[in-house]
């Protein structure tokens, strides 16, 4: 891909390549290095605009920053010119293009070459990086991700529906990952998803995962990041993401040999107290360019050809890297720019304050939004099937859920965050994501976990002061679209039992949502709290 001008005044000699590196690209096989020469240099540069687009959490700004820090420290390691602009420098433009053209001048740069950004607003800036400068700019593939936007593009051509589990096949095809032959995946299926999904056996104690305590480094950005964005979401003191490619290799090998065993067996379990359970938290270091996804596959292929850990597990946390992760950034690039502006359910109302604080009696809501504003993270259930689910139920606006998903999380890009939350989580899309709204009721949150067991509301009631809210505005979710819902062969069975329902719960139960939601717009978040003001 190549972009650029002839505007701007003619250059006098050609002067080295200047090779940008974004903040989520530190990764030593980015093709905007590739043909590193003596004389180019590397720009990487903390700008405040990158902090604040959205107001992301403290510890996301802080991984970013670090990971740069780190990664400029590599290359310079490697004998690598890097020009590394902080944010506290006082020249600096604060946004990308400035700095790009700053650094352009400086170097007396011939040309601009860069990686694809993982974010659509990058990529139209990227665009009018040569109309800026005057340089020529070339946009590589970004390799980092095993198929690439054209083989997706011409993958998608062919379906009339996108469904992530062909796309998967496809990709275990190309790559050889758990086959044993062309078309032949081990152990005759391609899927394992029946034997996951338990709720947390008594007695089972998850292995709490390997942190990583923040050295000098890190440590002088948290202090910049306190310092800088104080009234950003979310705490520091917790802070132990990987921030190295070394960090990032030993939270894998941390996984593997730990928890990888039970990953699918409780992969939608979800535990008061216990955060990450089975999970392997490696998205905020896949998605900063620290850690491979193929590194990660091969990994974990290498654990149960040994014997290690079982099939179910194995496939089960494959499928969700070269799978899910390949789909949602195929399905966004395809889909951008209009995919954001959707609203298939019309759903118009504000994000509730609890958000934010986490400041609800909903024990499951509250342990999931506690554990996010602490953290950094919440695991895919919870993501999915407690706030998600609830604000799908509660129609909340899909722009505040998007920007909520992407403030909150330490591995927030929009690539992956909007089809997951727009597409996913709020069926905002109308069905390109997911084949039906993932909409549950209380009994599944009760069923996957034993948050309603301390909680103020009654898991089994559907109407009544007590009555868990799920209940009843999962009911009123159904009937409130059961004309489009009615479409969709999927959702016949809830239809069928809301039809065979007494009218008169029906109604208590849609009367008593309607109060519930009217209260809740009163505790709607402050305009803005999420965005920039
Ligand atoms: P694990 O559960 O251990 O899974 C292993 C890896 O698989 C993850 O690290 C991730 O790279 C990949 N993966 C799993 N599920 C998905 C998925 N649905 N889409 C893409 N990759 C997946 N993931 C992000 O990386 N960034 C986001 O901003 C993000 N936002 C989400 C918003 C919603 C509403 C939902 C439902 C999911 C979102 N996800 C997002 C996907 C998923 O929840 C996270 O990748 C996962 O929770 C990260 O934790 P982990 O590394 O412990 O993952
Ligand atoms: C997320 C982020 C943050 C917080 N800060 C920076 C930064 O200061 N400089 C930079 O180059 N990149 C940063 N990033 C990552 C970018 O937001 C990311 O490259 C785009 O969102 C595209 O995925």
């Amino acid at each position: 891909m190549r972009g650029g001008s002839a505007r701007g005044a003619p250059r006098e000699a050609a002067g080295p390549n200047l090779r940008v590196v974004l903040g989520d690209q530190c990764s030593d096989t980015l093709s905007a290095l590739d043909g590193l020469g003596p004389d180019d240099v590397v720009l990487m540069a903390e700008v405040r605009a990158e902090c604040t687009y959205v107001r992301h959490h403290k510890q996301k700004i802080a991984l970013v920053l670090s990971a740069m820090r780190h990664f400029a420290a590599r290359l310079r390691q490697r004998g690598v010119t890097v020009d590394y602009v902080t944010l506290d420098d006082p020249a600096n433009t604060h946004t990308l293009a400035g700095e790009v053209a700053r650094a352009a001048g400086r170097h007396r740069a011939a040309c601009i070459l860069c990686t694809h950004p993982g974010e659509w607003r990058v990529l139209q800036d990227m665009r009018g990086w040569g109309e800026a400068t005057g340089l020529p700019v070339e946009i590589r593939e970004d390799r980092r991700f095993v198929c690439t936007l054209d083989r997706f593009r011409a993958w998608a051509g062919t379906r009339k529906q996108l469904r992530m589990e062909f796309f998967y096949r496809e990709m275990r095809r190309a790559t050889g990952l758990l086959m044993e032959a062309p078309d032949q995946p081990v152990g005759g299926q391609w899927n394992f998803d029946q034997d996951n999904r338990e709720r947390l056996a008594k007695g089972v104690v998850p292995p709490a995962p390997l942190r990583f305590p923040p050295d000098a480094e890190t440590q002088a950005v948290m202090a910049l990041v306190a310092r800088e964005f104080p009234d950003h979401f979310g705490t520091l003191d917790a802070f132990g993401w990987p921030v190295t490619a070394e960090d990032a290799a030993a939270a894998l090998e941390d996984f593997v040999a730990h928890r990888l065993p039970d990953f699918g067996t409780y992969q939608d379990a979800m535990a008061e107290g216990e955060p990450t359970l089975f999970h392997a938290l490696i998205a905020a270091a896949l998605n900063v360019g620290i850690l491979d996804p193929r590194d990660a596959c091969a990994a974990a292929e290498r654990a149960w050809r040994a014997g290690e850990a079982p099939l179910n597990a194995v496939e089960g946390f494959i499928r969700q890297i070269l799978g899910w992760r390949e789909y949602v950034r195929g399905v966004y690039w395809l889909r951008m720019p209009e995919y954001r502006a959707t609203n298939a359910l019309e759903a118009r109302r504000r994000l509730p304050w609890f958000y934010w604080s986490g400041e609800t009696e909903m024990a499951c809501l509250r342990a999931a939004i506690t554990q996010t504003r602490d953290l950094a993270y919440a695991h895919h259930i919870q993501r999915l099937m407690v706030t998600g689910n609830f604000a799908l139920l509660a129609g909340l606006d899909p722009a505040e859920v998007n920007e909520w998903y992407m403030v909150v999380y330490a591995d927030a890009y929009e690539w992956v965050e909007l089809p997951n939350t727009h597409g996913m989580a709020l069926h905002a899309d109308g069905g390109v994501m997911a084949s039906k709204p993932y909409a549950a009721s209380g009994a599944y949150i009760n069923r996957m976990s034993d948050h309603c067991r301390g909680c103020a509301f009654d898991v089994k009631a559907a109407t009544g002061a007590r009555a868990c809210p799920f209940n009843f505005l999962y009911w009123d979710f159904v009937a409130r679209h059961a004309e489009r819902l009615g479409k969709n062969p999927r959702m016949a069975m809830p239809l069928r039992t809301l039809a065979r329902m007494d009218p008169q719960k029906v109604r208590a139960m849609r009367d008593q949502a309607r109060s519930f939601l009217d209260a809740l717009e009163t505790g709607a978040a402050p305009a803005g709290q999420g965005r920039l003001l």
